[in-house]
């Protein structure tokens, strides 16, 4: 006879997870560090009730972090997910209808991230017996379909539970998703509120101390030697460094490659890091956001050695900026390996950059001194950047840079991933953590919180537009209940100052860009919109501060690094010099119009269209 526990499903759930363990390089670390919830009628009986009963009596506890928004709290896990270098994640427990809707956003973003985050939204009951229940959608067609199923296509792994028996085979499957790093991503088991609650005789192996080994797959042989033969073959190299770097734990071989071979590294948004700014072969940002040292030479090169990285269009100029190179893919994901008709290496980034360390090759010195001497024209032009008298959004950045030594800087969406992409400067890895696979709007408070659970020790800078403050600032008070500390710096300049450039360039004319009443002749150019940041944040339960120069800047950055209490640093900006895009973005113009604004936007656009590189 098996020695069996009779658990509710819910409680088998909770107790399972406090259990898993994921395994790299000999160090250990809980796979789910934590819960995140809202509760509701789909989720308050069963998971609920698991969570409250844990603790006395049962082994590692799942700690319980209540949210503010459903959506949130997957940003705060997947922040998490990322600082933590995928090796540990938070799962988030929501109601079923809106609160799991909710979370569809953030799912999209782990998994385009490349990021492994457990959603477990409640859902319909499995016997119907109810229906239709509060919040149900009610398929005429089929009384299979719930709202979960948004889910599905922004999830890795998907499954419902519907019966007992089926946990343990779910529970498998996600663990196996969340930790394969070539598959990982969000995660859901879709929860029928009934079955959360119903009781089943557990085999006890299931709640064993279980260790997921994450993997460093290496190189096959016959890969590894065409990918020599590729080295060997180029004179004018460059790496484009991706997220898959830190997650690897590939940096230092990536700067002992880089320097061994003569090699120029360029980062993506997520790679950013991989390399510290000061490196000799570092060239910094790459693409449509790049420096003018990463862009000229990506228009240069003969091989474009991609290292972890999924090649977005922000990163290739929508196909414009890679014009002489051929391909060669490092990726521990076979499908981001082979984009651009690429020679793979399908492995693990820190085993392969090991591997191709020992090929006997070096890039042309010419190349790498130019490289070089490239990229020390642009530390001199962001130290003029950085440098101005009046808070520009480049000189906000530069004093920041300056306070923010060793503390991992947060953002997303809106103007500021360009200039901080440009201008930021790094010193290692898990410093710069800008969210840009979904560039999503409201992520960067909430996925600080998530940066900051993961490293305590680390101060956390948070950098918010007041479009992205104005889209999802409630979790200053989940920071606040959980005395997490985080420096939130507001950069205030009264819209959407990133996408009213974009509107103007492709003949838009700024509509809806900027936070104005209506005015009497019906358009949005009437008084700013009174709103009170400041006073909102301090509602939230956050000190606040406010700065209106460098100097008032820099001192209050000051205080609020020597306060333990979530502190936001209120600046509004003035327009001023910023760096420019170096490569261009595709964002197709109305081929017709009858304004002579847009007639020209789209002239620029034929243009720059013409440099597009059709690869496969
Ligand atoms: C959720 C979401 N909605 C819309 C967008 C499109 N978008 C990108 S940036 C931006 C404006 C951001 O405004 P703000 O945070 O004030 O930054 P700013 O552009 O002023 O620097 C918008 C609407 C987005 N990225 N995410
Ligand atoms: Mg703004």
């Amino acid at each position: 006879m098996r020695n069996t526990t009779r658990l509710t499903v819910a409680q088998a759930l909770v107790r399972f997870l406090a259990r898993q363990w994921t395994e790299r390089d000999g160090v250990e670390r809980r796979l789910i560090a934590g819960c995140m919830g809202i509760f509701g009628h789909g989720n308050v009986a069963g998971i609920g009730q698991a969570l409250a009963e844990q603790g006395a009596g049962t082994h590692d506890p799942l700690p319980y972090y209540p949210a503010r928004n459903e959506q949130a709290m997957v940003h705060t896990a997947v922040g998490y997910a990322r600082q933590s270098d995928r090796l540990s994640t938070l799962a988030c427990t929501s109601s079923i209808g809106p609160g799991a809707t909710n979370m569809v956003t953030g799912a999209a973003l782990a998994t385009i991230d490349r990021l492994p985050v457990l959603l477990l939204p409640g859902d319909l009951f499995a016997t119907r017996v109810s229906s239709p229940v509060l919040q149900e959608l009610e398929d005429p067609r089929s009384y299979d379909v719930s709202v979960n199923d948004c889910l599905k296509p922004v999830s890795r792994f998907w499954d419902r539970v519907n019966r007992p028996e089926q946990l343990p085979a779910a529970l498998l499957g996600a663990m196996r998703v969340l930790t394969d790093p070539a598959e990982t991503g969000a995660v859901t088991l879709a929860l029928p509120q009934d079955v959360q609650a119903e009781a089943y005789d557990w085999p006890e192996e299931l709640f064993a101390r279980r260790v997921w080994h994450v993997a460093r797959p290496v190189p096959e042989p016959a890969a590894l030697a065409r990918a020599a033969g590729l080295l060997r073959g180029s004179r004018r190299p460059l790496i484009v460094a991706g997220g898959g770097v830190g997650y690897s734990g590939a940096c230092a071989e990536l700067a002992r490659f880089a320097r061994r071979h003569g090699v120029p590294v360029a980062e993506t948004q997520a790679g950013k890091g991989a390399v510290p700014y000061d490196h000799p072969c570092a060239v910094g940002a790459i693409g449509h956001t790049g420096t003018r040292a990463a862009d000229t030479l990506a228009r240069e090169a003969d091989l474009v050695i991609g290292v972890g990285t999924r090649y977005s269009d922000f990163t290739t100029a929508s196909r414009t900026l890679f014009r002489q190179a051929g391909f060669l893919n490092v990726n521990v994901a076979a499908f981001d390996a082979a984009k651009h008709a690429a020679e793979t290496l399908v492995a693990d980034a820190r085993e392969a950059l090991r591997a191709l360390d020992d090929v006997d090759w070096r890039a042309d010195p010419g190349w790498t001194a130019r490289a070089a001497e490239l990229a020390a024209s642009w530390q001199a032009e962001t130290d003029r950047f950085y440098g101005g008298t009046e808070l520009t959004q480049p000189v906000v950045l530069g004093v920041l840079n300056a306070v923010a030594a060793g503390g991992v800087v947060v953002n997303a969406a809106g103007s500021m991933p360009g200039d901080l992409h440009r201008l930021w400067r790094a010193c290692g890895p898990g410093q710069y953590h800008v969210e840009y696979g979904y560039s999503c709007m409201g992520y960067e408070i909430a996925g600080g919180l998530g940066v900051k659970l993961a490293a305590p020790e680390r101060e956390v800078f948070v950098l918010v537009g007041d479009g992205s403050y104005l889209m999802m600032a409630q979790e200053i008070a989940t920071a606040v209940q959980e005395d997490v500390k985080l420096v939130i710096v507001l950069v205030d300049n009264h819209g959407f100052a990133s996408i009213g450039a974009l509107s103007e360039s492709v003949g838009a004319l700024r509509l809806g860009t900027a936070y104005r009443t209506r005015g009497p002749d019906g358009r949005l150019d009437g008084e700013r919109l009174p709103v009170d940041l400041a006073a909102n944040a301090a509602s939230l339960g956050a000190d606040v501060l406010t700065a209106a120069d460098p100097r008032t800047l820099r001192a209050a950055l000051l205080r609020a690094v020597a306060s333990p209490r979530t502190t936001v640093v209120h600046v509004e900006t003035v327009p001023g010099p910023a760096p420019a895009a170096e490569a261009w973005w595709d964002v197709p113009v109305a081929e017709v119009s009858g304004l002579a604004e847009a007639r020209a936007a789209r002239e620029r656009y034929d243009e720059a269209k013409r440099q597009q590189r059709p690869y496969l």
